[in-house]
Formats: structure tokens, sequence, C-alpha cells
């Protein structure tokens, strides 16, 4: 194949590249974005789009921030990588800033949201079975139905969602679904002595934004502590000030007994991902019992510094709440019957499309992308709308005009 220079590279053949060179795992929309700033992007032919997915809330921090970009580059400069083999001048010193920042014992440092979960759940058999006392091989962990914790066997199998699962066999055992935002069959699952832990989404993104009612995550966490049962909170989506706070187990005052991060860890900059617990937990894993190549490399660990420490130099927590009402209100005055409901937490919304004829979500995506705003609909009738935190009201305002427009279109 020539060697095509990227700035002769027009969309359609950027898209004919991925089509015939990459593996089809994904159907993206016919979007082909070359540059990122803040909430926006830019398509190969100069298009400007506002982001509202966000990387599926990565870029939190808004696209290329500059802070955390320099982090990057300068780390880049000088040490990029000596695995956990050695120790390193960067990784106590963002191991002591995280957990100060979170309020926890230690931190396993990973690289992706999944392999953060898939940690969490080792954790959580290891203090089963050493601190619990639990037999060996015997320890259940609950989660609920349509959640989403990765792309892993182990995790698709606590998975309801065919998509992710069916095919995949043969499964990991050791797990218990029950439905979300319930607590009668919470506790019901926890009278099995053998529970070690549940891990939940406070919010589940993937399903839809799914909001359980309020303190569902505390009394769920009480419920757990009152059984000896791990609270694991998967926050990866949710944490990183998306929802208005910063984990979005603080609305309800929860401190989970292990906290999943990942995506917006980094601002989107880096693939970084991170596992909070105590010593009694986090310490039942021994040397050379888990780990990984790049886990707490020295760029991961200036690149997360700078990602949280614009979190709180820019207030994101209370933009995200502010910004959200906002949000949330002018969407419920728009005149369409295509919208059934509007939900969400901070700036993690979604609408719930009641199709029109033969207009789908899909089709209100591919209209809003037409009129500069780029958002996906999850399981085919909703679309979340999770645009950067930096977003300005003005520009949020901007945003939902070009929906307010596209939805009335049709
Ligand atoms: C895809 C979904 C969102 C997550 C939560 C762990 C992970 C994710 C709550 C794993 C990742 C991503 C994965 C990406 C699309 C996106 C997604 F649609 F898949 F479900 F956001 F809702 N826990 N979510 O949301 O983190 O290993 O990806 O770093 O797989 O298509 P990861």
């Amino acid at each position: 194949m020539d060697n095509i220079i990227s700035n002769q590279l027009t969309s359609k053949g950027a898209m004919a590249l991925e089509d015939q060179y990459g593996a089809h795992n994904y159907h993206p929309l016919p979007v082909v974005i070359a540059k990122g700033k803040g909430a926006k992007v830019w398509d190969v032919e100069g298009k400007e789009y506002f982001d509202f997915l966000s990387a599926y809330s990565a870029v939190n921090q808004g696209h290329c921030h500059p802070k955390i970009v320099n982090a990057l580059i300068g780390q880049a400069q000088k040490l990029t990588l000596v695995s956990r083999a050695f120790y390193t001048d960067t990784l106590g010193l963002y191991e002591k800033y995280i957990t100060d920042y979170f309020g926890y014992d230690k931190i396993l440092p990973m690289n992706t949201g999944a392999e953060a979960d898939e940690t969490a759940l080792k954790l959580c058999r290891r203090w089963a079975y050493d601190v619990k006392g639990i037999e060996h091989d015997k320890a259940k962990i609950i989660v609920c139905a349509d959640n989403f914790h990765g792309r892993t066997i182990t995790i698709i199998s606590m998975s309801t969602d065919p998509e992710s699962k069916a095919g995949f066999g043969p499964y990991t055992p050791g797990f218990e679904v029950i439905p979300y935002n319930d607590l009668d069959a919470l506790d019901k699952a926890l009278e099995d002595p053998n529970v070690a832990g549940f891990l939940v989404e406070p919010i589940q993104g993937e399903a839809g934004v799914m909001v359980p009612d309020e303190g569902y995550i505390s009394k769920a966490y009480k419920m757990c502590h009152e059984k000896n049962v791990l609270f694991i909170a998967d926050e990866v989506q949710t944490g990183i000030a998306r929802t208005g706070k910063l984990l979005a187990c603080d609305h309800e005052g929860v401190h989970p007994d292990i906290l999943i991060l990942g995506k917006a860890l980094s601002g989107g900059v880096y693939p970084v991902s991170a596992v909070l617990a105590n010593d009694e937990i986090i310490l039942t894993i021994k040397p050379g019992q888990h780990g990984s190549t790049f886990g707490g490399n020295p760029i991961a660990a200036k690149v997360a510094v700078a990602a949280l420490e614009v979190v709180k130099e820019e207030n994101l927590a209370a933009r995200a709440e502010r910004l959200g009402k906002i949000f949330r209100e002018e969407m419920k005055k728009i005149d369409t019957e295509m919208i059934e409901l509007v939900r969400g937490k901070g700036l993690l919304n979604a609408i719930v499309i009641k199709p029109k004829g033969n207009k789908t979500a899909w089709d209100v995506c591919l209209k809003m992308a037409e009129n500069g705003l780029l958002a996906k609909p999850t399981h085919d009738h909703i679309i979340r709308f999770a645009p950067p935190l930096v977003i300005t009201e003005e520009q949020l305002m901007e945003a939902i005009g070009i929906i307010k427009k596209s939805l009335l279109t049709f």
C-alpha cells in the first residue's frame, strides 16, 4: 500500500483504511476526527463539532488539556517505562498523591478499566479466603443486571448483555446477578455466607445512564457491611467529577471498600487505571501474585497527577453539577415527542428516544453530527450526552440549540 501522508487523507479514505485493515469490532458514526481541544473536535476536512461523548467520559478535562499533555511530554523525554522490576522516582509520589486525594491506604496501579475491575475481583476473592475465611474457590461476588465493567472473559461472564457475552463461553463461575436498584434482591443475595463482595456502578452508564433511587448506594453499602461483604464501586465512568461530585458515591457519602478508577484519571491522554483500598484488603495480594508491564509507569504517574490537579484547580465537579442541571432543564423544554425521558446526574445524561416513523436514535445522532455535535446511541433508543466538563455555559447553550434543531427536523 502506497505510503499515505496523513495530511492528504480524506474522511472517506480514512474510513476505507479502517474498514479494510481494522477488525470490525465497532460501528462508528461516519466522522473522522483529526483534532481535539477542550469541548471541541474537528474532522479531517476541518468541520467543527461539540464532543458530547468525551471518549465515554475519559476526556472530562477537555481534549488535549495543556497541563496534562505537558506532563506526558515532560516525562516521555526523561523515562517512559522500566516495569515494576525496579523502583522509579515517579510512582511513590503518585501513589501518595492519589491515596491522599481519595482517602485510602494504598493503590494498585493498572492501565485499563477492565484490568482495574479484574484486579478488584482478584482482591475481593483473596480477601474472602485470607481474611473473611470463606472456603477456597467458593467466594461469590454479586453484580447487577445490565452492568458494564469491561470486555475480558471473566468480566463478560458477569454480563447480562448478549452483545457483550454471547459466543465467548465457557464463562468464569462465582458471580450472582441481581436486578439493579433492588435492595430486596441484594438483601436476599447477601444471605449466602460465601458472598465476598458486591460490585456495582453508582450509575449504570452503558445501560443508558440508569440513575438508581436516592439512597440505593448508601443502603446497599450498609447492608454489605452488616454481612462483612466488600462494597466495590466501579467509578471508571462515573468518577473524576463526571456526575457533579468527585465520585458518584460522594452524592451519598459512601466510601467504597474497593474503588475502581480509569478513563478521566488520565484526562484521556494515556491509559491509566487504579484500584484503591485499605491495607486489610490490598495487602492480601503478595509480591509476584499480580501486576502488568505498564502498570504504574512513569508517564501514567505524571499524567494522572496532572489530570487530578486539573479536576481541583478548575472545579470540574461543581461545573458538572451546575451545567448538568441546566442541560436537563433545557432538554425537558424541547417540544418533540421523540424525547420520551431525560435522566442523568451532573454532566452524565441521556435522553430516551421514541422513534418517529422509521427515524431512530441513530438518525438523530447523524443529524446532530451534520449540525456540529457528536453523540452516540447506546442500546438503540438511548442517546448519552457527556461533554467534557470544561465546556462553558455559552458553549453548552449553543450545543443545546444544535440538539433541539436536530430533533425538530424530524
Ligand atoms: C467499549 C461501553 C461505556 C466502563 C465501566 C469499566 C470499563 C468501562 C463502568 C472498562 C468502559 C467503555 C468501553 C468501550 C465503550 C465504553 C462504554 F459502552 F462499552 F459500555 F463507557 F459505557 N467500567 N467503558 O464504562 O474500561 O477497559 O474500556 O478502559 O468497550 O466499547 P476499559
